[in-house]
């Protein structure tokens, strides 16, 4: 009864089916927890998709910012942009259940027992375990709801505003909400967004830190799991913080965690985000990390 999280996906099956295979992952008794971005920009968006949904009782998953486009997408087509792959998904037969299906996840995830959440892009320091799974349940109300879906995905792009307040309201309130689950990157101590850098830890505009690196941040002390930050390749040193999205759809490889022991495991990926042939010294599986408190 092992419990695993797993990198953005961005429709890379193939690495996955390999880490999958590599700890015998087995559906029905294990868990595999996402941290989203599971298409777009890969070789396989739309298996992944349907690979997914065939194990979703063995699945956690939250959303990323590619899969609430893909949604967008799927209301209007119009939507889509140079350099998304998104269009087979949209013209493929079950596209409405898989849709649907994707419409039902959620923006946060948090496992009491083990005192760990899982989020695609982080939890922004000026909020509570409790504030961070109320707002998430906001924007999941609205996803759910026929009636606020469409206007949700109409009014949820755009970076402004740069910082939560709590007497927004509507759609605007949603889409900060949204932008600080599933893009943020950099922000000051006090959740101000930077959306436009996505360098790595070094390139923080001035008085602009990482989301998990401020002082004050008030879920320090509880593990969180997030992705979405490529150029992070994997580093961060903060307690408990566990950066999983290691670009396997740039040439970088996917990585998988074991939630109970935090080992990793890489698989190398190519250019084109398919697995690169094994060999014995590549990708080892790490030496499991003493759990935080
Ligand atoms: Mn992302």
């Amino acid at each position: 009864m092992a419990v695993y999280a797993v990198g953005d996906l961005q429709g890379c099956l193939e690495p996955l089916k390999c880490l999958l295979e590599r700890v015998a992952f087995e559906p029905g008794k294990d868990t595999l927890w996402l941290v989203g971005d599971l298409v777009n920009r890969g070789p396989q968006s739309l298996e992944t998709l349907r690979y997914l949904y065939a194990m979703r009782d063995s699945i956690v998953c939250v959303l990323g910012n590619h899969d609430l486009h893909l949604l967008a997408a799927g209301r209007n087509i119009e939507r889509l942009k140079k350099g998304d792959t998104l269009r087979e998904i949209l013209e493929a037969p079950d596209a409405v259940v898989l849709l649907d299906w994707l419409r039902q996840q959620k923006l946060m995830h948090y496992d009491a027992e083990r005192d760990i959440a899982l989020v695609h892009a982080g939890i922004p320091p000026q909020w509570t375990l409790k504030k961070a799974l109320r707002c998430a349940e906001e924007v999941e109300e609205a996803l759910r709801d026929d009636n606020r879906f469409e206007p949700f995905l109409d009014g949820m792009y755009g970076n402004e505003p740069a910082k939560w307040d709590k007497d927004l309201q509507g759609v605007t309130r949603l889409r900060v909400i949204t932008n600080y689950f599933t893009r943020m990157r950099f922000c000051t101590s006090d959740g101000k967004l930077d959306l436009k850098s996505k360098e790595g830890l070094d390139s923080a505009p001035a008085g602009y830190a990482p989301w998990f690196k401020h002082k004050e941040r008030k879920t320090k002390g509880m593990g969180i799991i997030f992705g979405h930050w490529a150029a992070l390749e994997g580093r961060c040193d903060e307690p408990g913080v566990y950066a999983l999205d290691t670009g396997c759809v740039w040439g970088g490889a996917m990585t998988l965690l074991n939630v109970d022991t935090r080992a990793l495991i890489r698989c190398e990926c190519d250019e084109r985000g398919n697995a690169k042939a094994p060999t014995p010294e590549a990708s080892p599986v790490s030496e499991p990390t003493p759990l935080q408190q």
